[in-house]
């Protein structure tokens, strides 16, 4: 019997996405998956375009919250919400390709985590030069400093077995945005030391606006924090051997 997955969709004005990406998955994925969408009450009726789909797709589930706002904490309330076997979280304006989910899915045969990559072969990034650059800086550090095997520590696009998050939970730091999914991956890679990586290529958003980096001025802020967060992690890592050993 194949495995129940679950896809968690984090959402914050992607009214002009949400409907494609819903379809997509559950054109890609067979037997239909439980689709998570978590709306922070999005002001362009994000989660009113879900209801819509819902009404058609009883698989596809809403958490519309009202009083919280940030991705980790959107996609730590999906994963808690979730029931698959297998589960999957992603961005919802197509950067992250729903055509790479079978074969996450596959990954896990033999392995407790699939991590798509824009830095193993085949995989790669159409970006502005701006964001390409920042993105590998970022991942190069993360890499020196947080060592092999070396990942995509800032994909953003994972399946994970479910036993994973029994032993590895969703830290939201820094800003609120992505660098949880550092902290998952350096958490994840200490517990079960094999994460495979899937090539994917990361295609810039087409439609809806970016929420982390709408200037140059937030692209800056958040390249800060995602160093801060490599370097807390490593100290962070030594503290704890050092007391181990005490
Ligand atoms: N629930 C929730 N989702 C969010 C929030 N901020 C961003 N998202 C979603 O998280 C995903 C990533 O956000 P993006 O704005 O695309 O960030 P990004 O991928 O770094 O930026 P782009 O380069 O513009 O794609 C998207 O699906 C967003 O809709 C938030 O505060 N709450
Ligand atoms: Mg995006």
């Amino acid at each position: 019997m194949k495995p129940q997955v679950s896809v968690i969709l984090p959402t914050y004005d992607e009214s002009q996405n949400i409907n494609e990406l819903i379809l997509a998955i559950l054109k890609y994925v067979e037997p239909a998956p439980e689709i998570i969408v978590v709306d922070d009450d999005s002001p362009d009726q994000t989660w009113e375009v879900v209801l819509k789909v819902q009404a058609e797709h009883p698989n596809v589930k809403l958490i519309r919250r009202t009083k919280e706002r940030g991705l980790a904490t959107a996609v730590a309330e999906g994963l808690a919400n979730s029931r698959g076997d297998i589960i999957i979280w992603m961005d919802s304006d197509f950067s992250h390709p729903p055509a790479l989910i079978p074969q996450l899915v596959n990954a896990l045969e033999s392995c407790p985590i699939a991590l798509a990559s824009r830095y193993v072969k085949g995989g790669g990034s159409q970006a502005s030069s701006l964001r390409v650059w920042t993105a590998r800086l970022v991942n190069v550090l993360a890499n020196v400093v947080l060592g092999r095997p070396y990942l995509d520590w800032t994909s953003g696009f994972i399946a994970v077995k479910r036993e994973v998050l029994e032993k590895v939970k969703i830290v939201p730091l820094g800003t609120g945005y992505g660098e949880y999914f550092m902290v998952f991956l350096f958490q994840a890679r200490k517990v079960f030391r094999r994460i495979e990586q899937i090539p994917y290529t990361y295609v810039y958003r087409q439609r809806g606006t970016t929420k982390t980096s709408p200037n140059m001025l937030m692209l800056l802020a958040l390249g800060l924090s995602y160093c801060w967060c490599i370097l807390y992690l490593r100290f962070d890592d030594l503290l704890q051997l050092v007391q181990l050993s005490q």
